[in-house]
């Protein structure tokens, strides 16, 4: 049902007691849009007036509590009367107020429950303040109050992580005050009131409390952490701002200067940016014809080939709850594979994320077989094998006289044509790409890849099973890297132009570090390796058209045995088996020396210069996926850089920011390099079809 247009969310039912319950019911998640603040203050108003009413418990109908404010609102001017105020009133109530949570609390949820003054909840329940994530800060007293109630140092914590704080937690630090065992939490709330009334204590609301202790060194060194890893990100260090003034500001003027940070953050790029991620990762899932299908069910999978790929997609599926089988063709094999799915749980104690005993029972879980015969009742069979088109064939083959005519045969490759992978086979609408990110269990990411023949019923399948394994799930088509490493591959080939052009390698680095990725780009190679980029190129190269541009660098860096980290030498140097880059003269040696045997001068580059073009070659290769219809909608190419290629969230992915930035600055840009590089670099189509039409890129349908 509509958020907006539901009638009434907010009423005051009346029960014995004396006490009253405030009930919002505003689906899907309770979000507290204009309606629903306008019902709490008049039920607030109501419960003050009614001298029945000793106190009210605040109850939420469907799946959760008050999920927070509603995002659709945000960043539009908004509109009286503002939750602050209306939390203010409840902070105010002259009358005990309990707040019953289940689901989720979070954002302005929690906030509303800091404005009653206790809190009770069911022990599945979360609570938490992730407006950081949405490039904010909790705009409701969140900042003023939960330092009052927990100190700055457990603030700041959960502040700036965004994380849903369990039950167990949030009772010990004292976010809630009680659990409520049984199953009905509003008749638990009732007694907890009730229990109150009894001590005859009055109740304290949150805001005339002192701050609590916090510990001075701790909190500084968590700023610090903070301060480090939200590179970038504005939201999180306002966060830290907005909670030191509960130390030195009174409530009041804490309050107001909360308000202040808040109203800018909620119009600024960044928080759009966000707010983008927030949608397009709910917007993927809604795939055009297939909103009716129903998927097949998957409770068996099979995945063939235990390398690092084929044991961390194990370990996915296990860690969603299916039965994995593992297979290998030789013993041999099949030891290292058991090994490496036994690494992947051993790691997980030594991090302190499990016990040894839930190590060995996971691995225990999986089962183990040289044999194909044994997939006889799988649902689902991943390849995960050689990158080789003969070996999937066959495989793929053998495999369809061993399983059921309903299961889904999906292959792994990152860049061989599916089509002609289940070309081979009988039943080729039973082929589907799934394609995952290193390490599987553990990156968003998934490529679904949508082939030829793929029935619609096998893509709803694959996005059911997407969801399940709490990945982004992105359809796209066929074609060389599908989305993602299509993109990663031209950009890739553009960091190669900047290098032969002019710039160093660590300058191309530090640009892309200052642009919000986590690493430098030639810094990731040498740690990903970069023998097997060089057996890729030699194989494109054969399919080159000759004017396009090729630069030789990479090959002699493998030639001379510069492979990456792992030998000790790449891009960067590595000493004595460090793995912190340094910059090598015999690369920039190299390098110049290309440059003269190519006639280059050589012209340096701005990191701006840098990011401009990286920038404007993503939405150029975006576009081009977009005509060619491999990408579903341009949200679904942003999710894919975000989730896979550590594209910072906050800046939206690259078809968000063509449209912040200007399509016709990205054109000028585009144009630019286009001139300069040639073959391959031709401005995409769409660029202009969208400003012709005076629209957004964000509006393109793939069916134009
Ligand atoms: N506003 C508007 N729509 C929302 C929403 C919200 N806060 N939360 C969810 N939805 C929609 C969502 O788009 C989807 O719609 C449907 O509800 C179900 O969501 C003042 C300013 C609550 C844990 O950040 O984390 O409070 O796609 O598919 O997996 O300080 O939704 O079906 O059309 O995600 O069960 C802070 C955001 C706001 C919470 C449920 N709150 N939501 O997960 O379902 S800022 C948040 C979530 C704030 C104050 C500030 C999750 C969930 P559709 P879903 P789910």
């Amino acid at each position: 049902m509509d958020q907006h247009n539901h009638p009434n969310p907010v009423s005051v039912i009346k029960a014995e007691n004396g006490i009253a319950v405030i009930q919002i019911d505003n689906p899907p998640v309770n979000a507290l849009s204009h309606a629903v603040r306008l019902g709490l203050k008049q039920a607030i108003e109501q419960v003050e007036v009614d001298e029945s009413i000793k106190g009210a418990v605040l109850h939420c109908l469907g799946r959760t509590f008050i999920a927070g404010a509603d995002i659709k609102e945000l960043g539009k001017p908004p509109k009286q009367p503002y939750l602050p105020d209306v939390i203010a009133y409840l902070d105010a109530c002259s009358k005990p107020l309990v707040s019953a949570l289940h689901g989720t609390a979070l954002g302005g949820g929690f906030e509303v429950a800091m404005g009653c003054h206790y809190r009770v909840a069911l022990p599945q329940a979360r609570v938490g303040l992730p407006e950081v994530k949405l490039g904010i800060i909790p705009g409701a007293g969140g900042t003023q109050r939960l330092p009052r109630l927990i100190g700055q140092e457990k603030a700041a914590d959960i502040i700036t992580s965004c994380r849903q704080v369990k039950m167990t937690e949030a009772l010990e630090i004292g976010l809630i005050d009680a659990l409520i065992d049984e199953n009905d939490l509003l008749e638990g709330a009732k007694s907890f009131l009730i229990k109150q009334f009894g001590t005859g204590e009055a109740p304290v609301s949150i805001s005339k409390r002192p701050i609590m202790e916090t510990n001075e060194e701790s909190y500084a060194s968590l700023k610090a952490k903070v301060t480090k890893r939200t590179r970038g990100q504005i939201s999180p260090i306002k966060a830290l701002e907005s909670i030191d003034n509960a130390a030195t500001l009174s409530f009041e003027e804490g309050m107001a200067a909360e308000r202040a940070i808040f109203l800018e953050l909620a119009s600024s790029d960044q928080a759009a940016a966000l707010r983008h991620a927030f949608f397009g990762e709910r917007t993927i899932a809604k795939v055009p014809g297939l909103e009716n299908i129903d998927p097949r069910s998957v409770t068996d999978v099979a995945v063939i080939g235990a390398g690092n790929m084929g044991s961390g997609i194990a370990a996915a599926f296990a860690d969603a709850g299916y039965s994995v089988t593992v297979v290998e063709m030789s013993e041999a094999g099949l030891e290292q594979g058991k090994g490496r799915v036994a690494g992947i749980y051993q790691g997980g104690v030594k991090r302190g994320k499990l016990t040894q005993e839930q190590a060995e029972r996971k691995i225990a879980s999986f089962s183990f077989t040289t044999q194909l015969a044994d997939l006889s009742r799988s649902d689902l069979v991943i390849e995960a094998v050689f990158e080789d088109m003969q070996v999937k064939k066959d495989l793929f083959t053998n495999l369809q006289s061993v399983v059921g005519p309903d299961c889904i045969l999906a292959t792994n490759t990152s860049y061989l044509d599916i089509n002609e992978i289940a070309s081979v086979l009988e039943k080729p609408e039973n082929v589907v790409g799934l394609h995952f990110f290193s390490p599987a269990n553990i990156m968003k990411l998934l490529e679904i890849v949508d082939a030829e023949k793929t029935a619609p019923e096998v893509l709803a399948t694959a996005l059911a099973v997407g969801k399940k394994l709490r990945k982004i799930a992105v359809i796209a088509g066929v074609c060389d890297g599908f989305i993602g490493n299509r993109i990663w591959a031209r950009n890739r080939q553009l960091l190669e132009f900047f290098l032969e052009d002019g710039a160093e390698v660590e300058d191309i680095d530090k640009a892309m570090l200052e642009f919000g990725f986590p690493m430098g780009p030639y810094s990731v190679f040498d740690l990903s390796g970069l023998d097997i980029a060089w057996a890729q190129r030699k194989r494109k190269k054969t399919s080159m058209k000759p004017a396009e541009r090729y630069v030789e660098i990479p090959d002699l860096l493998c030639e001379q045995g510069r492979l990456g980290i792992k030998a000790g030498k790449g891009w960067y140097d590595y000493e004595d088996g460090s793995r912190k880059p340094q910059p090598s003269s015999e690369v920039a040696k190299l390098v110049a020396s290309e440059r003269v045997r190519k006639g280059i001068s050589q012209r340096k580059l701005s990191s701006e210069e840098i990011q401009k073009r990286v920038l404007a070659g993503m939405i150029n290769e975006g576009c081009k996926i977009l005509q060619e219809k491999i990408a579903l909608r341009p949200v679904d190419i942003d999710m894919v850089l975000l989730n896979g290629y550590g594209y910072p969230v906050w800046r939206g992915g690259p078809m968000f920011a063509a449209d912040q930035l200007g399509l016709a600055d990205i054109v000028r840009t585009l144009k630019e390099m286009e001139a300069e590089y040639g073959e391959g670099w031709e401005v995409s189509p769409v660029l202009a079809a969208c400003i012709e039409r005076g629209m957004k890129l964000a509006e393109w349908q793939c069916t134009e």
